[in-house]
């Protein structure tokens, strides 16, 4: 029979060249398990005498303790090796220079509104702000749109959840008027204010987009005429434009907030436009209900209102023949604001 010694230093020796966890615990249990070489010799203690018995049994517990030491040890500097390679593998170089987000721009819609707010605040007006969820009041009624109006409808108004305090739901701004509503309401004139934001209508084609964006002017006073509105107006689309050369036209047209009321037609005098009318703006002077429903007698107070369309107005500016392109987030077109 093999010596106790010689399975002893013949296990040690193959732990020690065991790769991995798996190949170790195949070598300990042709040692250690059921039918291992050590197994087999406490099996054949039964054969010997007592007294020789105690003795073997003595020495093959030895053996046994120092095969289990050997294999514990073992094991550690496998787990050891294991943890060492993964840290290796998974190392971070914090050192490395991080990837950066890259810069963004301002989407051209933004750049007009800005422009917008430049111009005219240069002129005296203050920029008015206010809710995009409105109630029935400021949107419609304040502006003397009949109860009976087709905006009013679901067909092209967006309706949320929600009501007013006299159980009117609540809608999206189909205009930026109602800002010029609060803003009218709580300020005395002169009222001299602009009011640039996001408006909605469930209209989506190749032209319109259920979401623009309106700027609205509002001039309050004692003696505001037409004559004013064409002045401002003409003086903010050479500004705008940055161009003396273009010419200005009142058509008539009808708006229930205004009377009378105006179309604002452009051409320009040169470039790839020139020469044709644009329609740019509505306009006219307050009607005397609105005036009322500012707070204000309409006796004394009168002034001009215009609404223009802030898409059609960077459209013009930079040539863009498409609305969609404002929306679509395409990093081509709109790096070219950049
Ligand atoms: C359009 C028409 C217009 C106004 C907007 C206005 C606002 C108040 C009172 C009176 Cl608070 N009027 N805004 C007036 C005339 C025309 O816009 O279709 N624009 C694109």
């Amino acid at each position: 029979m093999e010596s106790l010694e010689s399975v002893v230093s013949r296990a040690l020796a193959e732990f020690v060249s065991t790769q991995d966890a798996a190949e170790l615990e195949r070598v300990k249990a042709q040692y250690l398990g059921k039918q291992g070489r050590l197994t087999e010799l406490l099996k054949g203690l039964g054969q010997l005498a007592p007294e020789a018995r105690r003795e073997a049994g003595a020495r093959i517990n030895e053996a046994k303790d120092r095969i289990e030491a050997a294999l514990a040890a073992r094991r550690g500097e496998i787990a050891n090796a294991a943890l060492e390679a993964r840290l290796a593998e998974e190392a971070i170089d914090v050192t490395l220079p991080g990837r950066g987000r890259g810069r963004g721009s301002i989407h051209p819609i933004i750049r007009t509104w800005q422009r917008i707010e430049e111009i005219f605040g240069s002129i005296g007006f203050d920029v008015a702000d206010g809710p995009e969820i409105e109630t029935d009041w400021h949107n419609f009624t304040a502006l003397n749109q009949p109860e009976d109006h087709p905006a009013r409808s679901m067909h092209d108004t967006f309706y949320v959840e929600g009501h007013d305090s006299t159980g009117k739901p609540l809608l999206l701004r189909t205009h930026t008027s109602p800002m010029q509503v609060r803003y009218a309401r709580m300020h005395k004139p002169p009222i001299k204010v602009i009011a640039p934001g996001r408006t909605y209508r469930v209209d989506s084609d190749a032209t319109h987009s259920p979401m623009f964006h309106q700027v609205e002017g509002l001039w309050i006073d004692e003696d505001i005429s037409f004559a004013d509105l064409k002045g401002v107006y003409t003086d903010f689309l050479r500004r705008f434009f940055e161009t003396d050369d273009l010419q200005v036209r009142f058509r008539p047209s009808f708006f229930p907030f205004t009377e009378p009321s105006a179309e604002i037609d452009m051409m320009f005098a040169s470039g790839p436009l020139k020469g044709r009318w644009l329609e740019i703006s509505g306009s006219g002077e307050v009607h005397p209900q609105v005036v009322r429903n500012y707070g204000l007698d309409p006796e004394r107070y009168i002034g001009f209102a215009f609404g223009s369309g802030l898409e059609r107005l960077t459209m013009l500016r930079y040539g863009i023949g498409d609305l969609r392109l404002f929306y679509d987030g395409d990093l081509r077109f709109l790096r070219q604001f950049a």
